[in-house]
């Protein structure tokens, strides 16, 4: 038997997967997991996680970094930053989006977003890809041969004047994801009642962050959740609606799951914790803070979510971070000014606080099990994109991604916080747990205290095909 000593061993964790909690050492060698159980041999070097609960590193597989924007905005995140804070809340791999313009080839749009990340990510990462521009040249032939090369999973917008498609045009690239076995991912609002509702609102002088909500209700959501689930049936195909906020899209999505079609959803932070009236119960600009798209709805949709998450409702649990900084010139206040609800870039800060959010208000606020946090914020998200099992689980084999957990109160403040931007919605809020040490790839990039960053930085990962099925509801 060979007497080399594992890299690392982590004794008496709490081992947490997506099936079982139970007592075990990990032992790690070459950034790997090499053996769970007991009795394992020493290690260069061994971490006493005596009693703490251990998860694997958190996928957050709905984010965006150094997206290209419109100028003057910029988002305030980029690989460097981004992966740092989100390394930082325990994520150890991460899914932005690589975007294209119209009239921009999908290729194009993929080898700039490399550019971008080349040497800045601290965990791994992969791309989505954003299909805005489905051209014959696209659809017959970039994708399917993006696909082919590990670029398995892509979203597409049936809103924003500049990424939007037409039911048509959403047809045809949902059947490039049938042929080739990608996850099409969704937003779902529809685009001409947005707009109606926003021309009517500005026409009476109703342009404060507020109204932003009022020109997105439920009611938008609900249809076009209705109508994706309709055009997917169509195709046959299974699909992901993203960032789901409330009763009305739950409901769409339960009755297809009921049907035995292969929808799959997904929910965020801001639709648990955050409500409308963070954007403003008065004309007030920091209300911007928390304009995002599906607005934040009430209390009462706030326990839909949660109810969805516990009873399988959700599949995925991301962060949706979009960073945009309410000072300055280039995010909340384009131009240094304070603009119409329908001009403040969409998005808020989250890459960091998703997974202390959910552990603490879910798991020792006793409604999620440990089983079911660690399925929905990293073994789905590394299924649902083709990662499992070397993301997602804690296994031999796997990578060696992490998070070893400190319960106690802990307060969330920006100045705490490791991302770029200058606020967060969350401030303040006192939670029962973070991590207290992150590792990524074998290397500690989170001690709990402070951030190392990794010496061979985040690997850029290429993916398989999804390897889930949504359960009957
Ligand atoms: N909505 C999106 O669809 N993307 C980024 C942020 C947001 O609010
Ligand atoms: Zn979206
Ligand atoms: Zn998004």
């Amino acid at each position: 038997m060979s007497s080399t000593p594992f890299d690392l061993v982590i004794r008496q964790a709490r081992v947490a997967t997506a099936s079982d909690v139970f007592e075990a050492d990990i032992a790690i060698t070459d950034g790997r997991i090499v053996q769970v159980g007991h009795g394992i041999a020493g290690g260069v070097r061994e971490i006493d996680a005596r009693g703490r609960v251990v998860t694997p590193g958190g996928v957050d597989a709905h984010c965006h970094l150094d997206q290209p924007m419109p100028s003057p905005m910029r988002m305030a995140d980029d690989f460097d930053t981004g992966t740092r804070a989100a390394a930082c809340g325990g994520t150890t791999t991460v899914i932005p989006f690589a975007a294209q313009e119209k009239g921009q080839s999908l290729r194009a749009a993929v080898d700039d977003y490399h550019r971008r990340a080349k040497g800045k990510a601290h965990i791994d990462y992969t791309f989505h890809l954003i299909v805005s521009d489905p051209t014959e040249d696209v659809l017959t032939r970039e994708l399917p041969e993006l696909i082919q090369e590990g670029y398995t999973s892509f979203k597409i917008y049936m809103t924003y004047d500049d990424l939007k498609l037409d039911d048509g045009q959403i047809l045809d690239v949902l059947s490039v994801a049938r042929a080739h076995g990608a996850m099409a991912m969704i937003h779902a609002e529809n685009a001409d009642c947005i707009a109606w509702l926003t021309k009517k609102l500005e026409s009476v002088g109703r342009t404060a962050p507020r109204f932003h909500a009022h020109s997105r209700p439920m009611l938008v959501e609900r249809e076009a959740t209705h109508r994706a689930i309709a055009l997917a049936e169509l195709v046959d195909v299974p699909i992901l609606i993203v960032h789901v906020s409330g009763r009305e899209a739950v409901e769409q999505i339960r009755w297809a799951r009921a049907h035995g079609l292969q929808v799959f959803a997904e929910t965020c932070p801001q639709y648990l914790f955050l409500t409308a009236e963070d954007l403003g119960i008065d004309d007030s600009y920091q209300g911007a803070s928390c304009v995002c798209s599906p607005p934040p709805r009430d209390k009462k949709n706030q326990e839909v979510i949660w109810n969805g998450l516990i009873d399988g409702l959700f599949t995925v649990f991301s962060s949706d971070h979009a960073p945009f900084c309410m000072d300055g010139t280039e995010g909340k206040r384009p131009d240094g000014q304070e603009v119409k609800f329908s001009h403040i870039p969409n998005g808020i800060p989250g890459i960091e606080t998703r997974l202390a959010l959910l552990y603490s208000e879910g798991v020792l606020g006793g409604r999620l099990t440990l089983e079911k946090f660690v399925e929905l914020t990293s073994t789905n998200p590394a299924k649902a994109y083709g990662l499992h099992p070397r993301k997602g689980t804690i296994a031999p084999g796997s990578d060696a991604d992490l998070v070893i957990w400190d319960e106690g109160e802990f307060k969330i403040t920006n100045d705490r916080l490791h991302h770029a931007v200058d606020y967060t919605p969350y401030e303040g809020m006192t939670l029962k747990a973070w991590p207290g040490l992150t590792l990524a790839g074998g290397e500690v990039v989170w001690d709990g205290r402070d951030f190392h960053a990794r010496s061979g930085q985040g690997r850029f990962l290429t993916c398989g095909k999804p390897t889930l099925r949504a359960p009957r509801a």
